[in-house]
């Protein structure tokens, strides 16, 4: 093996890894009834790092996983799979995203992304959610919000 080859052996390899070699993909279930009660994504919160990807598992039927408007970094395009569609995506932006089931949202069925390094927009405290959405947002931008704080 000449020592050419043997460089360009080694590049190869080096190019074919994947930009972010860490990167992760989580599980989020979509389920009539959770440790939250019902109608709920579990877990209903994820920190994650730019280039993890989130695989919504359909283990109950009639869900989807969509983006709510005004509830995206600004210029991501959102996304919205099809009911009982399983999707991954991947996140490589920045921020917080928030999750709904388009046929569950008024029942609370919500999810909130957090990606890298990122404080939550307090535009998102003042969006008209649907009844029992609010409560669970509430509870999940405190919680986010209490640990951003804590030393
Ligand atoms: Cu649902």
């Amino acid at each position: 093996m000449t020592a050419l080859f043997k460089a360009l052996c080694v590049a190869s390899i080096a190019f074919a890894a994947p930009p972010s070699a860490l990167a992760e993909t989580f599980e989020v279930r979509m389920l009539n009834r959770g440790e939250k009660g019902s109608m709920v994504f579990e877990p209903d919160f994820l920190a994650l790092k730019s280039g993890d990807s989130i695989r919504f598992i359909a283990t109950n039927k009639s869900h989807n996983a969509a983006t709510i408007d005004g509830m995206v970094p600004d210029g991501y395009p959102g996304f919205k799979g099809r009911i009982n569609e399983e999707i991954t995506v991947r996140f490589d932006q920045a921020g917080f995203y928030g999750i709904k089931c388009s046929p569950h949202y008024g029942m609370g069925m919500v999810l909130l992304v957090k990606v890298g390094d990122a404080q939550l927009p307090e535009s998102y405290r003042a969006i008209d959610f649907p009844a029992r959405a609010k409560p669970r947002f509430e509870a999940l931008f405190d919680a986010v919000t209490t640990a951003a704080a804590a030393p």
